[in-house]
C-alpha cells in the first residue's frame, strides 16, 4: 500500500527527492515536543516552488494529507507526523532570492534558516530584527506558520510585522501570491496575515518577501537581581519609562540553576529569586545616566538588590546566555510547556493568581518560570521526575492546565503566545476563542482545504 502510493508520488513528480529510511522517518516525524512517537509516510523535499505544487496536486487526488515542515523546533506539536503523513520539508529550498534597495525588503525561500535571513540582511547594512534562541535550526517559514515572537517583540513585534508578501502553495496545489510586498493595499481580504500563524493548516508558506529594519542602535546589556515577583513588574515600568528597551526578560533562580549546571558563567556570588536581563539602547551620555538612575531608583524601592551591567560583546553574550541558554538546560527533563500570555497590564494580577494556583497544584514537581515578562509572555515549565512515566505525568500536568486555561479566560489571556497550539494546546483553544469565532475558523479551514489534508489534527480537529 506504501508501496504503491509512493511510486505513484514518484510517477507524478519524477524528480522530487524522497526519503524512506527508518533514521529520517524519526528525524522528519518529530518536533522538540518529543511526545508523540513519529510515523510519517515518507519525507518530501521538494527543491523548487513547481515541486511543492506536484506533490499538493497528486496528495489530493490521492487525499494524502500532508505535514509542512522547516526546522522543527516548535514547542507544540505543530511539525508532528505521527498518523501516516507525508512530511513536506523545506529544507531545500534555504536561498535567498532577492534583495530591494528601495522596498527595503529581502525575499527569501521558506527553508532559510532564521540565523541566515539575519546574516542576509547584515550583509546589506539592515536588520530582521525578530530573535530568538533556536535562531540557528528554525526557519523561516516555520517563523511565519506559528507567527513567532522571541527576545526582540518588546520593540519589533512578532514575525506578523515583517512580512510584505507572500508565496503559499495551498492544498489543491495552486500558488498564491499575496500581497506582493505592497506598503499599501486597501483591496480587501488580507489573506497575506490570515496565513501567518495558521500552523500549515490553510496553505504551505513557500517564499516570503520580508520587510528590513535600520541596524540597531549600539546597546548595552544589564542583569537585576529580584528579591520579590511583586516588585518585577515595577521594574518594567521603571526601565521602559526611562530607556528604549529592546528587550526586557526574566527567569528564577530555579532557571539560573539549570544554566549553569549546563556551562554559563554565574552571574553573582549569592543567588537571588528572580532576575532580569534587559538589553537597551545607549550611544549618549544621557541614555547611561537614565540607566543608572532606573537601577538606583529599584534599589531604592527594594526590588533590585543587585545589578551588572555588560561592559563588552562577549559579556552581553555571557548575560544572554543566562535566559537564552534555558531551553536546552531543561530539555534532558522532558518539561511540560505552559506558553501564555496577559495584557501587560494584567499581568500582575495574573501573576499572583498563577503564582498560587501552581504553587498548590505542583508541591511535587519542580516548576520554571522565565519569559518575556515586557509583552505579557510568560514560559511556565514543568519538570518530569525522572522516574515518573512520561504519560503519567503529562496527565497529572493536564490537569493543572485546566485550572491555568480558566484563570487566562478570566483575564482575557492567550493559552499559547508564541508557540502555537499544535497538538500540544488543542484541548484548551476554547480558553482563548469563543465559540464563533472557533466555528468561523473552521469554516475558513473548510474553504481553503475542504479535504483537510494539511497539517490534519493540529490547532483543532477535523
Ligand atoms: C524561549 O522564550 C522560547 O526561550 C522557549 O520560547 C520557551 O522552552 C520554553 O518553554
Ligand atoms: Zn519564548
Amino acid at each position: 500500500m506504501t508501496d504503491s502510493l509512493l511510486d505513484s508520488l514518484r510517477a507524478a513528480v519524477p524528480d522530487l527527492r524522497l526519503k524512506t529510511d527508518a533514521g529520517d522517518l524519526e528525524h522528519y516525524g518529530r518536533d522538540w515536543t518529543r511526545r508523540w512517537t513519529p510515523n510519517p509516510l515518507a519525507i518530501a523535499l521538494p527543491g523548487s516552488v513547481e515541486e511543492v505544487q506536484a506533490v499538493m496536486r497528486w496528495a489530493a487526488q490521492r487525499q494524502v494529507r500532508v505535514v509542512p515542515s522547516g526546522g522543527r523546533t516548535g514547542l507544540s506539536g505543530g511539525a508532528v507526523a505521527a498518523d501516516g503523513e507525508l512530511v513536506m520539508s523545506l529544507e531545500r529550498m534555504n536561498k535567498a532570492l532577492a534583495f530591494d534597495r528601495v522596498d527595503r525588503t529581502l525575499t527569501v525561500q521558506a527553508g532559510m534558516p532564521l540565523e541566515a535571513v539575519h546574516n542576509a540582511a547584515r550583509e546589506h547594512g539592515l536588520e530582521y530584527p525578530v530573535d530568538f534562541a533556536a535562531r540557528g535550526s528554525c526557519s523561516i517559514g516555520g517563523n511565519i506558520a506559528t507567527n513567532a515572537g522571541g527576545i526582540r517583540v518588546i520593540r519589533y513585534g512578532n514575525t506578523r510585522e515583517w512580512i510584505a508578501g507572500l508565496k503559499v502553495v495551498t492544498a489543491q496545489g495552486e500558488l498564491l501570491d499575496l500581497n506582493r510586498a505592497l506598503v499599501k493595499n486597501s483591496s480587501g481580504y488580507d489573506l497575506r496575515q490570515l496565513m501567518i500563524g495558521s500552523e500549515g493548516t490553510l496553505g504551505i508558506v513557500v517564499e516570503a518577501t520580508l520587510r528590513l529594519a535600520d541596524p540597531p542602535p549600539p546597546t548595552n546589556v544589564m542583569l537585576l537581581a529580584l528579591t520579590s515577583f511583586e516588585g518585577l513588574m515595577e521594574v518594567f515600568a521603571a526601565f521602559r519609562e526611562r530607556l528604549r528597551l529592546e528587550a526586557f526578560e526574566f527567569f528564577t533562580d530555579i532557571a539560573l540553576r539549570h544554566v549553569l549546571a549546563h556551562g554559563a558563567v554565574k552571574p553573582f556570588d549569592e543567588v537571588y529569586p528572580y532576575y532580569v536581563v534587559t538589553e537597551f539602547a545607549v550611544g549618549d551620555q544621557d541614555s547611561e545616566a537614565a540607566a543608572m538612575a532606573a537601577f538606583e531608583a529599584c534599589m531604592e524601592a527594594g526590588w533590585v538588590a543587585d545589578g551588572v551591567i555588560s561592559q563588552s560583546d562577549a559579556q552581553a553574550q555571557q548575560l544572554w546566555r543566562l535566559r537564552e541558554g534555558i531551553t536546552e538546560s531543561l530539555a534532558p527533563y522532558v518539561p511540560y510547556k505552559n506558553d501564555v500570555s496577559v495584557r501587560i497590564s494584567q499581568m500582575p494580577a495574573f501573576l499572583e493568581q498563577t503564582q498560587a494556583l501552581l504553587g498548590q497544584a505542583y508541591p511535587h514537581f519542580e516548576v520554571v518560570w522565565f519569559g518575556h515578562i515586557g509583552d505579557g509572555n510568560l514560559h511556565i515549565n514543568v519538570l518530569k521526575p525522572e522516574q515518573m512515566a512520561q504519560a503519567d505525568f503529562v496527565r497529572d500536568c493536564e490537569q493543572v492546565t485546566k485550572l491555568l486555561a480558566q484563570a487566562l479566560k478570566a483575564h482575557g489571556g492567550s493559552i499559547s503566545a508564541e508557540h502555537g497550539i499544535g497538538l500540544v494546546k488543542k484541548p484548551y483553544l476554547d480558553s482563548t476563542r469563543g465559540p464563533a469565532e472557533i466555528a468561523l475558523m473552521r469554516g475558513i479551514r473548510k474553504a481553503l482545504d475542504p479535504q483537510g489534508l494539511l497539517n490534519p489534527g493540529k490547532l483543532f480537529d477535523p
